[in-house]
């Protein structure tokens, strides 16, 4: 089994691993100007549904490629000094409105984007440009969650069963929530369940968010296949394949029986997830603060995904950026 580490800091490495998130300075005050410079000047073309800017859903590839450079130009000393040799993808603003009492984000875990079954992780890097409370836009996650929500996730968002689906309100009690400074940056891993609050302050919330990965590792789409549904095909992808595309490609091209520019997938699993049990995690959660949650206490043995998957998130994002119910 591959060990990537990804933080220099063996501290914060061990807090990653542990808690599957970790808080830690990334910025100079200098570099937080220059970022809100950025966000000024691209203020005026930034879309927003519901008050939430997602630049990488909301850009066309040329456009996310510019940003992309701009953003990099300043924030790369810091991605070295506080990172191993790491690939990136995924680069943007998430910004919230002020007083946007829809901005909020429910509980979700992000794709796979590597092979996590060999030992690598993926994460999202989530810098805070201005000072992100809670009552800003903040962002909580359940710790220890990404040791046993261990599930792959996949896409095309509508289709993809994800075992938290059901139980979403009740995971969203446990969040702890991180206050951030500016210059601050949060880093989650991908499976860890994590959610924001709506902007309820009098000034917008300014994010800039990537996500990285140890550079030994290959970047994989995990996507349902429209020939054989009830599988998920695994391609492995470069570097700018999530620049060429949004979220919100994968469904159109689902919709047409086709893979993603045409590509071939290099292995492939059947969609047999196992369920959570609703009483077995309500008591683990309960619990969590005494001992770690033990996967095999609320697996429930492998079910087959239940109707009810695209509710919350994924309905919620269809709303945002097809302006329609999922
Ligand atoms: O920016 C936020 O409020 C949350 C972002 C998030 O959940 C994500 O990128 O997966």
């Amino acid at each position: 089994m591959v060990k990537a580490c990804i933080f220099k800091d063996n501290e914060a490495q061990k807090k990653f691993e542990e808690n599957g998130f970790v808080k830690f300075p990334f910025l100079n005050a200098d570099q937080c100007a220059a970022l809100r410079n950025l966000y000024e000047k691209q203020l005026p073309g930034m879309v927003f549904s519901n008050g939430l800017h997602i630049s990488v859903d909301a850009y066309a590839p040329e456009e996310k490629g510019k940003l992309k450079t701009a953003l990099l130009h300043l924030i790369e000393p810091s991605i070295a000094r506080c990172f191993k040799p790491v690939s990136h993808v995924h680069h943007g603003f998430i910004v919230k409105q002020s007083e946007s009492s829809q901005s909020q984000i429910s509980a979700h875990q992000d794709w796979t984007f590597v092979a996590e079954n060999e030992g690598f992780n993926s994460g999202t890097l989530w810098i805070a440009v201005n000072d992100v409370p809670k009552e800003r836009g903040g962002i909580g996650f359940l710790s220890g969650s990404h040791k046993w929500l261990s599930h792959t996730r996949y896409t095309p968002m509508e289709l993809a069963y994800n075992p938290i689906n059901e139980h979403r309100e009740l995971l969203a009690k446990h969040l702890v929530f991180e206050d951030l400074k500016a210059g601050e940056a949060v880093l989650w891993n991908h499976r860890t369940l994590h959610a924001s609050v709506a902007n309820s302050s009098k000034e917008d919330r300014m994010v800039v968010a990537m996500s990285l990965f140890p550079k030994d590792a290959q970047l994989k789409l995990h996507y349902q296949l429209p020939t054989a549904p009830d599988t998920v095909g695994i391609f492995d992808v470069d570097l700018e394949f999530y620049q060429r595309h949004k979220a919100t490609d994968f469904n159109l091209v689902y919709a047409q029986n086709k893979c993603p520019e045409g590509l071939i997938p290099v292995s492939s699993y059947p969609i047999t997830m196992a369920r959570l049990d609703a009483d077995k995690l309500e008591a683990a959660l309960n619990n969590s603060s005494q001992k770690p949650i033990e996967t095999n206490d609320i697996l429930m043995k492998n079910i087959e995904p239940s109707n009810d998957s695209n509710v919350g998130f994924w309905a919620r994002m269809s709303k945002i950026i097809f302006q329609k119910d999922a």
